[in-house]
């Protein structure tokens, strides 16, 4: 795959002439890159087409990862590295008077998911390719990607996503892919003259789905799996059914927007018809693909192909095969169901109720009829089944419909043979409380695959300062098997490398601090803490208790202007729902304390508040390596993994943590010693939901420090938030402080303290961040892929096609 440097560029002029007929030095920036990205699909377009023909050939077992959100970012630097062209194609650039990384901000994110559910799905399909082994995602093509957000007034504004308007480099529609997926409309039994059942539909819609498949490039391996998303369009057989453009808009608009607001009827009916899209066009290309190209038997299936069922939204895939086995293909609902369940696969990534999806019967079966008397079957099926075998109140908690609505994360376990969770906690939690009816009925189906990042791209790619240490300190090993990066262990008294590495730390931050500058006009110094909080704004992430200890300092500053301590800059990232009105307050609180603090002398720079508008993957790329601290502060037993721990933890960042889904991993990793654990724990919280005495109103009462905290949002200290400051007082105190932050106020406080006297001493600072980067290789989603491989999908690398070829 080797280029060289002088054939790259010449390459590179030849496709702007050949696509935009210009020469380079008249070429506009989007012009080089849209010819590079072109040139560099061009090198990968062979190895996907034998990618592919390999797997046919030797018929491989594959994995198809269904998920309704993908968020891979921008994908040019990670396909240069992966092809091994990043070195050749930088020094080529910069020959042509062109900086690489100013070009690569060209491309838009592509910012099809929300936040660690989309991204994990995208660390997996890089670690899928790079370990050689047959997979594919499935999902959708969204017109619009995760809005964009703005600050007006302090306050969140939504504002269109057009990730498309200049076309997409990497993506390939394949219109002969093309499937039609029925909705709607009413579906009845009849006797056919064999004497089977078969559903008769009357009135329905079809919706064409169209396919367009992105190369999901390995590392250095020669493998390029693919990224299928599908987008709806009329099929010519039902132009005349679409005449009017509002009807035409209706229809387009399912593949439009990511997460329609679903607080609504109309916005329920689009998501479930979503879901059923994506699922009913993956699974029939998944099946003509068997037939035509495998040429096994049907009831082979489970032998070529495993399912993942990514959250519950694809959980339609279970009822979908069973749909395609019987109705299709003729076989008996028995041996259908056997198939199924050793196809599918299900991972849970939430304990959040709200997280848990169910869909009223009246709309499943208005919206997609024959789903739903598939679903009933087996729900018949299932409790006619386990009332032999359990205890009747058991099995009606566990059946999946239940109280008029169809519970999908039921739907998930019954349909499948495997349940996992993302850390040790979660899977823990699983089994003992939120799935524990389950645990009981199918103690072998539930398992842990701890989440993983993918870490070529969070450490190579996004911090070379840190890389360039690596390599001259434990060599490249690591690039590859970041396992090696053990090796830095060897290192963590050396004064000469921890210097080193707080050079390039420093030089990072300066990097953020001149964006923070430019963005935003707030000026900050590289050599205050840099506390970084970024992820989904959310009350159980509890950025809010982060504000309460900002104000706790601000006031302890105004009363004692002479108080001694390490200057912070206090960073957030985070995007609220479109609909999620009390974490849109916390938003607007954050934006005016920074308003209030930022400006105001007497804090002399000991403190700022930066909140970065618009977090997404191409932000979390230049604020995770500027890091010092982590905050990773949710409430105990509430987030399921979390992901940007693992990539804070991998770029030297201190974790503050509670004892919360990864981040107990992430302690075992690195020893009590180089991270602060503050909090309750999940035993403790879950104490506290038995005997009910929890009383923030007492801690209010009885805390000073916290009154006069609290304080500040309703007595206008912090100005114009006359009722967002009310809100948040009344959530705390009226309404009992839901996620506890009172509670863990005074331990958040103390862990703070010592992070601020541990910074004073660098050598001990850097001794532990050091440890940090050490033991982040334990969190490669290539592991953790290799896991999902080996215990549920069955599917085995590609050794020989690897060496073959390499
Ligand atoms: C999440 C969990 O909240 C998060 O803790 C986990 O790391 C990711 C990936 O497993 O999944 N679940 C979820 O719905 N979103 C998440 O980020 N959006």
């Amino acid at each position: 795959m080797a280029l060289d440097k002088e054939v790259f560029k010449e390459e590179l002029k030849q496709r702007l002439r050949e696509n935009y007929a210009m020469e380079l030095e008249d070429a506009s920036k989007q012009e080089i890159f849209y010819a590079l990205g072109a040139l560099v699909k061009a090198r990968y377009s062979d190895a996907w087409r034998d990618t592919w023909k390999y797997y046919v050939d030797k018929h491989k077992k594959q994995v198809y990862y269904f998920s309704i959100e993908f968020l891979p970012g921008r994908m040019l630097k990670s396909n240069l590295l992966n092809l091994g062209l990043l070195d050749t194609a930088r020094e080529a650039l910069t020959d042509l008077g062109i900086e690489l990384d100013s070009l690569a901000e060209v491309e838009k994110d592509m910012a099809l998911g929300n936040g660690g559910l989309g991204r994990l799905a995208s660390c997996f399909m890089d670690s899928i390719a790079s370990c050689g082994l047959p997979g594919n995602g499935n999902g959708i093509r969204y017109d619009y990607g995760l809005f964009k957000q703005r600050f007006v007034d302090g306050y969140q504004v939504e504002l269109p996503d057009e990730w498309l308007q200049s076309g997409n480099i990497w993506e390939i529609r394949r219109e002969s892919k093309a499937v039609d997926v029925r909705v709607g409309g009413r579906v009845y039994l009849a006797e056919t003259i064999e004497g089977k059942l078969k559903p008769v539909y009357e009135n329905e819609r079809i919706l064409r789905a169209v396919p367009y498949d992105t190369g999901m490039v390995g590392y250095e391996n020669n493998v390029v799996n693919t990224l299928r998303l599908w987008s709806v369009e009329i099929p010519d057989s039902e132009e005349d059914k679409y005449q009017s453009i509002q009807g035409r808009r209706e229809l387009e608009d399912l593949t439009a927007v990511l997460y329609p607001d679903d607080s609504n009827e109309h916005g329920r009916l689009i998501r479930l018809t979503q879901e059923y899209f994506f699922v009913s066009a993956g699974i029939q290309s998944i099946i003509r693909h068997y037939k035509k190209r495998v040429q096994k038997p049907i009831s082979n299936l489970s032998e070529y192909i495993s399912i993942h069922i990514n959250d519950t939204h694809p959980a339609l895939c279970v009822p979908e095969m069973m749909r395609i086995l019987v109705d299709e293909e003729d076989l008996s609902w028995e041996q259908a169901w056997d198939i199924t369940g050793k196809v599918m696969s299900y991972t849970n990534h939430t304990i959040m109720a709200e997280a848990l999806e169910k869909w009223s019967i009246d709309l499943m079966r208005r919206t997609l009829p024959r789903m739903y008397q598939i679903i009933e079957e087996i729900d018949a099926r299932y409790v006619q089944t386990m009332r032999e075998l359990h205890p009747h109140d058991l099995v009606e908690r566990t059946r999946i419909i239940r109280n008029g609505q169809v519970h999908m994360a039921h739907l998930s376990i019954i349909g499948s043979h495997s349940t996992n969770g993302v850390a040790k906690l979660h899977s823990d939690l699983l089994k003992s409380v939120v799935l524990h009816d389950f645990y009981i009925i199918y103690p072998d189906r539930f398992n842990n695959k701890t989440n993983g990042i993918a870490q070529r791209r969070w450490s190579q790619i996004v911090n070379e300062p840190m890389s360039n240490v690596l390599d001259e300190t434990i060599g490249k090993t690591w690039r590859k098997d970041s396992g090696d990066l053990k090796l830095l262990m060897n290192y963590q008294s050396d004064q000469a490398v921890l210097e080193k590495l707080a050079e390039a730390k420093k030089i990072n931050k300066q990097v953020l601090a001149d964006y923070i500058l430019e963005t935003t006009e707030i000026e900050v110094s590289a050599d205050a803490i840099f506390d970084v909080q970024i992820k989904r704004l959310h009350a159980y992430k509890r950025q809010l208790l982060n504000l309460l200890h900002i104000i706790k300092l601000y006031q302890d500053i105004k009363e004692n202007p002479d108080l001694d301590m390490q200057k912070r800059v206090f960073i957030f990232g985070a995007k609220a729902a479109p609909s999620y009105h009390y974490a849109k307050v916390i938003i607007k609180c954050i934006n005016e304390a920074a308003n209030l603090i930022n400006n105001d002398s007497d804090i002399k720079d000991r403190i700022k508040i930066v909140f970065l508008p618009n977090y997404n993957v191409s932000l979390a790329e230049k604020i995770i390596p500027a890091a010092d601290v982590s905050e990773q502060i949710s409430l105990a037993s509430k987030e399921a993994s979390g992901t940007s721990n693992m990539k804070l933890m991998l770029n030297g960042a201190i974790t503050l943590a509670t004892l919360d889904g990864a981040n107990v991993e992430i302690r075992d990793a690195v020893g009590d010693d180089n991270i602060y654990i503050f909090g309750l724990t999940e035993k403790e919280v879950y104490e506290y939901y038995e005997n009910q005495e929890y009383s923030a109103h007492q801690l209010y009462d009885e805390n000073p420090i916290i009154r006069r905290v609290l304080n500040a949002f309703i007595d206008g200290t912090i100005p114009n938030i006359v009722y967002e400051g009310r809100e948040i007082f009344d959530s705390l105190i009226k309404y009992n402080d839901e996620y506890f932050l009172l509670r863990d106020f005074d331990s958040y406080v103390k862990a703070q303290e010592e992070i601020d006297k541990a910074y004073g001493d660098q050598i001990f600072w850097q001794k532990m961040s050091l440890i940090n980067i050490a033991n982040g290789g334990r969190f490669s989603s290539d592991e953790t892929v290799r896991r999902y491989a080996e215990d549920i999908w069955k599917i085995e690398p590609k050794d020989s096609f690897v060496t073959e070829k390499g």
